[in-house]
């Protein structure tokens, strides 16, 4: 027994995380489809010890399909998800094609499960940066409130694709070789100017907005009120891409509603908190960092202070496998909530 699923972009870097995750985690699968685009129909890849040929994605592949996850990007997830749910299947969508819709929840487990009981057939995953983000927030505001939150990011390439990694790797060894190279695909792919990404950090993560802010930024602003269920919460972003294959870092500065929070109170309620691990031992150098949080599903945090200036004013370092959490887990966590909940069937 098991539920039919299909997976829409199996090739990717998400994709791939995907497969691993749904094995790891023991899914109840009884059939699984993998669909791609054009491009990539005929490969193979293997779960659980089985060749699997990818199929080019057509709505008819939906036929039967319970639950089908997708991460094959936007417009893919534009065309097909709606055939998708036509055919009845849930849809988890790991693009941004859907987030900001009304009708659509967009759901980080930690946070807002529950809304998974309004769904009309599609649920949006957030972005990566925005979820390990409210996963910290969450048990904070919880009992303390949350007035403001000012972040700035360090992202890793692999958040813009395996073609990203590939890139930052072949620069990298141009560089040390002392060879020539064009960047072509970092900042992002579609905008016109291309820049080195090793030994260098980039302030521009997806296409400027008239506001100046980033589509990034504001996706991590917008994200954070409508998954908090907070369109008071003042947020504001700065997304840097830095030389790290996977793993996003985030120094946040919050502001809760409520006195009296101390920093030992902090800590304890994040070291209780869900899908939260905290590392914060200044005295013995311990504090979270991307090359430990990768293939793990866990929201790391520490550099735990309080301000300075402010009592209500708080300082935290948030970081976690984008791929993961950010990406791929967080789609079978939902998943996962689905059953549980008994809305997948
Ligand atoms: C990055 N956060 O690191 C982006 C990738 O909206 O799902 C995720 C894009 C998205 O480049």
């Amino acid at each position: 027994t098991g539920l039919n699923v299909a997976v829409v972009g199996a090739t990717g870097a998400v994709g791939q995380q995907m497969l691993r995750t749904l094995e790891q985690r023991n899914f109840p699968i009884s059939k699984l489809t993998l669909l791609s685009s054009k491009r990539s129909a005929g490969k193979k890849l293997t779960y659980k010890g089985e060749e699997i040929v990818i199929q080019e994605a057509t709505p008819d592949s939906f036929e039967g399909v319970q639950l089908a996850l997708f991460s094959a990007g936007g417009s893919i997830s534009k065309a097909l998800a709606p055939e998708a749910v036509k055919r009845g299947a849930i849809v988890v969508d790991n693009t941004s094609a859907y987030r900001m819709d009304p009708e659509v929840p967009l759901v980080v487990p930690e946070v807002n499960e529950e809304e998974l009981r309004n769904h009309k057939g599609i649920i949006a995953n957030p972005n990566c940066s925005t979820i390990q983000m409210v996963v910290a927030l969450e048990p904070i505001r919880k009992k303390y409130g949350m007035k403001k939150v000012i972040v700035s990011t360090y992202q890793a390439v692999s958040g813009a694709g395996a073609n990203a990694i590939k890139e930052m790797e072949e620069q990298t060894s141009a560089i040390l070789d002392g060879k020539e190279f064009t960047p072509e695909i970092l900042p992002c792919g579609s905008d016109e100017k291309h820049y080195q990404i090793a030994f260098n950090a980039i302030p521009q993560i997806d296409k400027f907005q008239d506001n100046g802010f980033t589509f990034e930024e504001m996706k991590m602003i917008n994200e954070t009120k409508k998954i908090m269920n907070m369109p008071e919460l003042q947020v504001a972003a700065t997304c840097v891409r830095i030389p790290v294959e996977t793993g996003h870092s985030e120094s946040l500065f919050i502001e809760v509603e409520n006195s009296g929070l101390t920093v030992s109170e902090m800590k304890s309620m994040l070291s209780e908190a869900p899908g939260v691990v905290l590392e914060d031992d200044p005295e013995n150098q311990i504090y979270p960092m991307a090359v430990n949080c990768v293939n793990k599903n866990d929201v790391f945090v520490g550099r735990i202070r309080q301000d300075l200036d402010n009592e209500k004013g708080f300082h935290l370092w948030v970081v976690s496998d984008n791929l993961l959490k950010g990406a791929a887990w967080n789609s079978v966590q939902i998943s996962e909530s689905l059953v549980k909940l008994g809305l997948l069937k």
